[in-house]
């Protein structure tokens, strides 16, 4: 089963929104198999934004996710990778279409409340780079034959 790494920003966790934005997940059919709450360092940081280290907003994105506690997960489903990008919305808040996360709770580009993987490979880079594999549960939610056919 495909897997992808979500991140909810330090502004998600500001503004109170962790509850909202995990509900979305799970009630779109998706089932968690890692959560921590991190305060994240500079050099897992840099690692992660890594492919962005020449954008003009790289710094200030660092400081950003760097300057209070983030929630990292872990999600599982079918075409999860793809659907939760769906999910989150585009990353400009202002042009994410209505329904999305950032298209319903955001306004600005550099608080744009959450982070997800943007294909397979990618996903399971953040995952690793992300989790230990001792911190990832794999359970079979009841309601799975409920989901798919
Ligand atoms: P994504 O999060 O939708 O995958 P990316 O292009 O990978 O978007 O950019 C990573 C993050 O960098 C964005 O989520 C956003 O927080 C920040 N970012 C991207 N472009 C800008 C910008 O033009 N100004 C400020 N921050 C930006
Ligand atoms: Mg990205």
């Amino acid at each position: 089963m495909e897997r992808t790494f979500i991140m909810i920003k330090p502004d998600g966790v500001q503004r109170h929104l962790t509850g909202e934005i995990i509900h979305r997940f799970e009630s779109k059919g998706f089932t968690l198999v890692g959560l921590k709450m991190m305060q994240v360092s500079r050099e897992l940081a840099e690692k992660h934004y890594g492919v962005h280290k020449q954008r003009p907003f790289f710094n200030s994105l660092i400081e950003f996710i760097t300057s209070a506690p983030v929630i990292a997960m872990v999600w599982e489903g079918e075409s999860v990778v793809t659907a939760a990008r769906n999910i989150i919305g585009a990353t400009n808040p202002v042009t994410a279409a209505p329904g999305s996360i950032r298209g319903d709770l955001g306004v600005s580009i550099g608080r744009n409340l959450i982070h997800g993987s943007d294909a397979i490979e990618t996903a399971q880079t953040e995952v690793a780079l992300w989790f230990q594999e001792e911190e990832l549960i794999s359970w079979k939610p009841v309601r799975h034959s409920w989901l798919y056919e």
